[in-house]
C-alpha cells in the first residue's frame, strides 16, 4: 500500500486544485452571470429577486466545483492500482477537526442565505408608500384550465375578464384562489408566484414597472390542460386602466339589469362573442381560453381549432358538442377537458348566443 501520499507531494496537489477550481469558478460565475434566465423584468419586485438569484448563482457554483473537484481528485489518487484487487483501505476513525469544518461551513452559508432570502420576501411584501394611487385588490382564480380575473368596478359591480389588465406603477395586491385543484398563478415577467389553493386565499403584491403584455401561466401541473392554462397581463397607463375599468363596469351593468328584468329575449342579455371570450358571471369559462378562433382573436388552444372544425355543422350538431362534450370526441383531443356544465351554467338564451356566434363567424 502507498503510505507516503503526504508530504510535500500533496501539498501541491493541493494547491493544484485550489488554483483550478478558482478557474473553473470564475468561469462558472461569469457563465452563470451571463446566461439570461428570466424574461424581461416588469415589476419592482423584479430587481431585488434577480439580485438575490445572481446572489446565489455566485455563491453555488464555487461550492460546485469544489465539491467536482474534490470528488475528481479523489478519484484519481485513491483509484485501485493493479496489486491491490479486494484489499481493503486502511481504517479511518474520522477527523473531528475536518468534521466541524465541513459542518461549520455549509451551516453558516445556509443561515446566511436563508436570512437573505428571507429579507428580501418581506421586503417585496410590503405595501409600497403610495406611489401612484391607491393599491389595486385583483381576485384571481384558477380552475381547469383557465384563470380568472375580478375587479371591484364603479358602484360595487364586479368586473371579471380573462385577461389580466394592470395600471403601471400602482401597486397591486392578487388574492388568489382555486375552484378544483392546486394551481399556481404565475407571471415570470413580475418573478411572483404563488399557489392557487381551494378553499384559502393566497396572494401577493407586485408594482407593474414597464408597459406591455406578459404571459401569464399555471405553475403547478393541474390536469390534461394544464400547459394550456395560460392568459396574459397587460399593463397599461393608469389613465387608460381607469378608462378600461370604467367601461367594463359600465357594460357589466346591462346584462344585470337585463336578466333582473326576466331576461326578454336572447340578444339584450347574452352576447354570443362575449360569453366566448370572456364567459359568464354565473360560472361559465371563456370558451377562448382553450378554443381558437378568427373572429373572438383568441389563440391555439387545448380544444379543437373551431375556425378549421365547425364550418359544414350544423346549429344542432354545435349545440349537441357544447351542452355534452363526451358525447363525440373529436379525433386527436382529450376526452374530459372541456367543462361539462355548459348545459347547466349557460342559460337557453346564452346558449342559443353562443351557438348562433359560431356557426355565424365559421360560415364561409
Ligand atoms: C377547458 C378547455 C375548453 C373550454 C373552456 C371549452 N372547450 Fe370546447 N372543447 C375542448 C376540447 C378539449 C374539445 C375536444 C374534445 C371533445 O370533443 O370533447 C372541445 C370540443 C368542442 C367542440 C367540438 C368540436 C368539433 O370537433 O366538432 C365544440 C363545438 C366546442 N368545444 C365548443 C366550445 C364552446 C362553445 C365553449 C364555450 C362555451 C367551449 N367549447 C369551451 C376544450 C374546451
Ligand atoms: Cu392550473
Amino acid at each position: 500500500m502507498e503510505q507516503r501520499r503526504g508530504g510535500r507531494n500533496s501539498r501541491r496537489m493541493v494547491v493544484e486544485m485550489f488554483v483550478l477550481g478558482t478557474i473553473a469558478s470564475l468561469i462558472g460565475i461569469a457563465i452563470g452571470l451571463a446566461i439570461d434566465w428570466f424574461p424581461e423584468a416588469a415589476s419592482t419586485q423584479a430587481g431585488p429577486i434577480d439580485t438575490l438569484w445572481d446572489v446565489l448563482v455566485i455563491v453555488s457554483v464555487p461550492i460546485f466545483v469544489g465539491v467536482t473537484i474534490i470528488v475528481i481528485y479523489a478519484a484519481r489518487l485513491f483509484r485501485e492500482r493493479p496489486g491491490e484487487e479486494g484489499l481493503d483501505g486502511p481504517p479511518i476513525h474520522g477527523n473531528t477537526k475536518l468534521e466541524v469544518i465541513w459542518t461549520t461551513i455549509p451551516a453558516i452559508l445556509l443561515l446566511a442565505l436563508c436570512t437573505y432570502a428571507f429579507v428580501v420576501l418581506r421586503d417585496i411584501e410590503e405595501a409600497p408608500a403610495s406611489a401612484a394611487g391607491p393599491e389595486l385588490r385583483v381576485a384571481v382564480r384558477g380552475e381547469q384550465f383557465a384563470w380568472t380575473y375580478t375587479y371591484a368596478g364603479s358602484d360595487g359591480k364586479k368586473v371579471s375578464t380573462t385577461r389580466l389588465f394592470l395600471p403601471k406603477g400602482r401597486s397591486v395586491d392578487f388574492d388568489v384562489t382555486g375552484k378544483d385543484v392546486i394551481h399556481d398563478f404565475w407571471v415570470p415577467a413580475f418573478r411572483m408566484k404563488v399557489d392557487a389553493v381551494p378553499g384559502i386565499t393566497t396572494g401577493y403584491r407586485v408594482t407593474p414597472t414597464r408597459l406591455g403584455t406578459f404571459p401569464v401561466v399555471c405553475a403547478e401541473l393541474c390536469g390534461l390542460g394544464h400547459a394550456y392554462m395560460r392568459s396574459e397581463a397587460e399593463v397599461m397607463e393608469p389613465a387608460a386602466f381607469d378608462a378600461w375599468l370604467a367601461k367594463e363596469s359600465e357594460e357589466s351593468n346591462a346584462p344585470a339589469g337585463g336578466e333582473a328584468e326576466g331576461g326578454d329575449g336572447a340578444t339584450a342579455s347574452a352576447d354570443g362573442k362575449t360569453i366566448f371570450t370572456d364567459g359568464t358571471d354565473n360560472g361559465a369559462l371563456g370558451c377562448g381560453s382553450c378554443h381558437q378562433l378568427a373572429d373572438a382573436g383568441t389563440a391555439e388552444g387545448i380544444g379543437p381549432n373551431l375556425d378549421e372544425v365547425l364550418p359544414g355543422q350544423t346549429a344542432e350538431e354545435i349545440e349537441a358538442s357544447i351542452v355534452d362534450p363526451e358525447a363525440k370526441i373529436t379525433p386527436g383531443k382529450p376526452a374530459g377537458v372541456m367543462p361539462g356544465n355548459y348545459g347547466d351554467v349557460l342559460s337557453p338564451a346564452e346558449l342559443e348566443a353562443v351557438v348562433t356566434y359560431l356557426s355565424d363567424s365559421t360560415k364561409k
